[in-house]
């Protein structure tokens, strides 16, 4: 070890993180806050617009994924990386539907699910196991979150938008989270 290395030098050297791995996590940090600040917006949407139910799940979504961002940030940091905390912009703050921001919500789940994955192959493949166990988490809820986004959809389908549909659609939203946690 060199004479004139400094203190973070020297830890960095002993660290198991891969650069790769890290710049992995980062982006899904960003990814994780992309999320709460998306749902935070689709809340405010249906707060405004009268959808009570709809609005009070996507602000405990936004939460949750917030807490799932963090949860990288903390892993990043004690496994002797550096978190960075992402720039988040552009987030679409209007939409045309109750329906379209389950369909939005789908699309962007299943993005993440892929994300996810990508960083599982990728921690597997470089033999970090720690890192690899770590998103173990990440993968159940993921399975957990795209079932509740089909399940929100199917009450679509089935109830109908016509008439009291909305209205009742927005009363069986309210109950969708505490279902899947039973
Ligand atoms: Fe973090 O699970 Fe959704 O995005």
């Amino acid at each position: 070890m060199k004479k004139d290395m400094k203190p973070k030098e020297i830890v960095t050297l002993r660290r198991s993180l891969l650069h790769d791995t890290e710049k992995l996590l980062n982006q899904q940090i960003e990814m994780e806050g992309q999320s709460s600040a998306y749902y935070l917006s689709m809340a405010s949407w249906c707060h405004m617009m009268g959808y009570a139910n709809a609005a009070q799940y996507l602000y405990t979504h936004a939460d949750e994924e917030r807490m799932h961002m963090l949860k990288i940030f903390h892993y990043i940091n004690e496994a002797g990386g550096h978190s960075i905390q992402p720039e988040i912009t552009g987030i679409r703050q209007h939409f045309n539907s109750l329906r379209e921001i389950f369909e939005l919500i789908l699309e962007h789940e299943i993005k993440v699910t892929k994300s996810i994955n990508a960083i599982v192959d990728h921690s597997f493949g470089v033999k970090d196991f720690a890192t690899f166990s770590f998103m173990q988490w990440y993968v159940t809820e993921q399975r957990e979150e795209e079932t509740l986004a089909r399940r929100a959809l199917e009450l679509f389908e089935i109830i109908g938008e016509e008439g009291i549909g909305l209205w009742t659609i927005d009363m069986e939203l309210g109950k969708l989270h505490d279902s899947t946690k039973a």
